[in-house]
Order: C-alpha cells, then sequence, then structure tokens
C-alpha cells in the first residue's frame, strides 16, 4: 500500500470547485458547504461532527435507514467474489433470484423484471418497453405517450417529456414528440389539509378520455403517471383517481404505467403503491429504496404478457435492443436482496402502514405554524406548503433547508417552496415527535 491509500482522508475537501453538483445552487452551497461525513440509522452526521436527524430518508431512498449492517455485509461479500459480470449473454445468480424476489413482491401478473441503475433510465426503459410492445404486435402507430402536469420522472429526455415540471423541461429543446399531459390531481382549494387520498378528484382521470378524443386511442401508446407525486412536493392520488386512470386505458388498448420509484418498497405502507389502491399497471417502475440508497439500482416490473409479446422469432436473436452495462450488477443486486431480507424480517412496509395515522396527526399538528398554507400526508409522507416571499419564490424554502441543516440538526427537503418530510421507516414515535418539533422551529425560522 503506498502512502497515499494509507493517509486517512481530508475531513473536508479545500476546493469545491470542480464539482459540478446536481440540482444544487452551486454558488450558494460552495459558500456554505452542508457537507456530510458519515450515517448510522436515522442520523447524518457532518464533517464538523454535528448528528443530523434525517426526515428524508436522504432522498427518498434509505427507508431500513442508514449504513445498516446486512446490507453493507452483502456488499463487501458480492465485491470480493464477483465484481461485475457483463449482463449482455450472461448471467449471474443474484440478478434472477432478485428479479424473482420482487416479482413475488408486485401485483400478480406483474412478473418480469427489467434492470437498470436509476429512476430516469427505469422510466426510459418503461417508455421504450411500451413503444416497442406495441410494435412488436403490429400496432406501431401507438407511439403517443401520456404523462401529467406537475409529474416528475427524472432527467432523462424521455422522463422530462412526459414529466410536467416546467423548470425541468425548458432548457431542453423540443424534447419527446407526440407527448400529452394530464392535469394534475391537486387543486388546493378543493383538498386543502386532506390527511391520506383526497375525496375531491377522481373526475380529472376523465381528461384523458378528452386526450382519446383528439388524438385517437390508436395513436396512444402509454400513460404514465406516479401514485403519489414525490418530487413536485407530496400530491396525493384521489380516491377513485387510479381506478377510473385504469378503467379508461383498458377500455383503449393503452398501456398504464405507475412510476413508483418513490413509493415502492414501503413508502405508503405497501411494496408498492399499486398494492395500496387496488389497481395493477401493466409496468411498474422502481429505483431508490430497492437497494436501501446504498448502490445505484432501478428497473422495471412487466407484465407477463408484454415479456411474452416479444419472445418470437429465431431463438437466437436478441428479444429488445436495450440494458446498459451496468444492468443487474452484481454488487447493486447483492445489496438489493439482503435489502429486501432486512425490510422483511423487521417489518418495514407494515410498520410503515401501522404508522400513518400517529404519522399524519403529528404533521398536521403543524398546520398553524407560520406561513402554511397547506399540509398533505400519505404513507410516511408529507408535504407542507410554506408561502412564497415576495417576489422569489423557492427563497423560503431554500431557507428552510439550510436553517434545518445549520441550526436545527435536521435534514428536510424542498421543492420550490414546499417541504417534503419522508423519513425512514425504522423511525420511531419519539423521533416523529423530534422532526415535528424541529421543523416547526424551521418554519418559524423563515417567518
Ligand atoms: N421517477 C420518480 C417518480 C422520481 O421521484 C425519478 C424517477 C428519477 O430517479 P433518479 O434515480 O434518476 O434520480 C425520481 C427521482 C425530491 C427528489 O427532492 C426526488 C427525486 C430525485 C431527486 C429529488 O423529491 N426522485
Amino acid at each position: 500500500m503506498n502512502i497515499q491509500q494509507t493517509r486517512p482522508p481530508a475531513a473536508t475537501p479545500n476546493d469545491l470547485a470542480a464539482y459540478w453538483m446536481p440540482f444544487t445552487a452551486n454558488r450558494a452551497f460552495k459558500r456554505a458547504p452542508r457537507m456530510l461525513a458519515g450515517a448510522k440509522d436515522m442520523h447524518y452526521t457532518t464533517t464538523d461532527g454535528r448528528k443530523i436527524l434525517d426526515s428524508v430518508a436522504g432522498m427518498w431512498c434509505s427507508n431500513a435507514g442508514h449504513c445498516r449492517d446486512p446490507i453493507n455485509e452483502a456488499i463487501a461479500r458480492q465485491a470480493a467474489t464477483l465484481d461485475y459480470a457483463p449482463p449482455f449473454q450472461f448471467g449471474h445468480p443474484q440478478a434472477f433470484e432478485l428479479a424473482n424476489r420482487i416479482a413475488a413482491l408486485a401485483p400478480e401478473g406483474l412478473d418480469h423484471v427489467f434492470f437498470c441503475n436509476s429512476g430516469s433510465e427505469s422510466v426510459d426503459t418503461a417508455l421504450k418497453i411500451a413503444l416497442a410492445y406495441h410494435a412488436v404486435r403490429g400496432d406501431a402507430s401507438r407511439t403517443r405517450l401520456i404523462g401529467r402536469e406537475r409529474g416528475y420522472h427524472g432527467v432523462g429526455f424521455g422522463g422530462i417529456s412526459v414529466g410536467g415540471m416546467v423548470n425541468n423541461r425548458k432548457m431542453f429543446g423540443s424534447l419527446l414528440t407526440g407527448v400529452d399531459h394530464l392535469p394534475t390531481t391537486y387543486v388546493r382549494e378543493k383538498q386543502a389539509f386532506t390527511k391520506g387520498e383526497p375525496e375531491w378528484g377522481a373526475h380529472l382521470a376523465d381528461e384523458l378520455e378528452r386526450i382519446v378524443g383528439i388524438h385517437g386511442a390508436s395513436t396512444i401508446a402509454a400513460v404514465i403517471v406516479e401514485p403519489m407525486a414525490g418530487s413536485t412536493g407530496v400530491l396525493v392520488s384521489p380516491k377513485g383517481y387510479l381506478q377510473r386512470l385504469r378503467e379508461i386505458c383498458d377500455r383503449h388498448g393503452i398501456l398504464l404505467i405507475f412510476d413508483e420509484v418513490i413509493t415502492g418498497f414501503g413508502r405508503l405502507g405497501y411494496a408498492f403503491a399499486a398494492e395500496r389502491y387496488g389497481v395493477t399497471p401493466d409496468i411498474i417502475t422502481f429505483a431508490k429504496g430497492i437497494t436501501n440508497g446504498a448502490v445505484p439500482m432501478g428497473g422495471a416490473l412487466i407484465r407477463g404478457e408484454i415479456y411474452d409479446a416479444f419472445m418470437k422469432g429465431p431463438d437466437h436473436a436478441v428479444e429488445l435492443f436495450h440494458g446498459y452495462t451496468y444492468s443487474a450488477h452484481p454488487i447493486a443486486c447483492a445489496a438489493g436482496l439482503a435489502t429486501l431480507d432486512l425490510y422483511r424480517e423487521e417489518k418495514l412496509f407494515e410498520r410503515a402502514r401501522d404508522l400513518e395515522p400517529q404519522w399524519a396527526d403529528a404533521v398536521m399538528s403543524l398546520r398553524n405554524e407560520p406561513n402554511v398554507l397547506d399540509i398533505r400526508t400519505v404513507g410516511i409522507t408529507a408535504g407542507i406548503d410554506l408561502a412564497p416571499k415576495d417576489n422569489a419564490p423557492g427563497l423560503r424554502g431554500m431557507e428552510a433547508l439550510n436553517n434545518a441543516f445549520h441550526d436545527h440538526d435536521i435534514m428536510v427537503r424542498v421543492a420550490g417552496d414546499t417541504l417534503a418530510l419522508t423519513p425512514p421507516l425504522i423511525v420511531s414515535e419519539a423521533q416523529i415527535g423530534e422532526i415535528i418539533e424541529k421543523v416547526a422551529r424551521v418554519i418559524r425560522s423563515v417567518a
């Protein structure tokens, strides 16, 4: 080992210039960095040794809490045994085992898994499979994709095309052609301060009929929605909305894709939100929680009939021209298997379900804090809309994130002026109390 390898890493790099940080106010960050050095269970530690309560599971990822030994040990074992295996024309046992395990958690019928490395890739994968499915069946005029206003489906060109958050779209050209958007399901006047699914709004799914009326069902390949729109600030599906989308899709031969990158693996109290809502889509995308965030991984769960439609033609021929160098990476698969074991052993999905009423009550207790315009909750999530400061949308949110970290030892997420709370599912009742107390102080600090 040379000297460089044995030297302990500097606590804080002294030059922050080279790293162009993603989705970050780079200049503000580099003036006052929020630097993380370690993590365990419900807490991060900072480079200056403070303990920060994690109220967001990293970024909706670490549902079992941080640095869990069984996951770390599985990663280390796998790295020492099979570090990399080419996924095209070769396999390794953990990939098949993990696919089986994920399919077993999914609603009946969703029994094939395509692996990739992120939520964005999982969305591109789902959209491409939807288009190709219609093509292999001789229905190649079905090319139109339908997303939703305020939807977030990652940052690939497919994902930003069907996504509906303007800042993620407006700088990037004409995007995919042939995309339409459903309206958002969120209307504050009708839904403010709802715990769980709002009563009002199922009829907004009928907008899909209107879109069919404009373009013709024979041109539409798929509809993609998040069962709970997370990134835009926790927008909960109204009661009956997803059922209605399913019915309309069925009527017109349109595939329904649920983007469960956030809602998968327990966030709403079930393995997938599809189960909570009793609605089975044709494709589910997942990422984040599959490895507890410890190794990048994403994927798409596919209905058997879709898979079967591709399994035609000569035996030696590749059936789908799609895949990634790191699809089903052995270390990600090992982390995924250990993560699913942990979720099962600690009954974390059930735990989330049991905690939901208490969580919702606790979060709603913030409704009289200054500038709170709305609070939404579902599963172990919450969105808290704060009034924007005059002429400076997003400033109050950024100040809240910053004050939370520097002054109140808690990590929160913000989307504009909306705070999002999504703690690891191991959160204790006492820690829920601590989150609420700290967030109340944060909200007051930006009053
Ligand atoms: N789909 C959904 C529904 C997501 O929430 C992605 C796709 C993309 O995943 P990748 O792995 O490519 O980032 C996401 C990502 C937030 C936040 O603050 C949410 C996400 C990413 C970053 C921030 O809520 N979700």
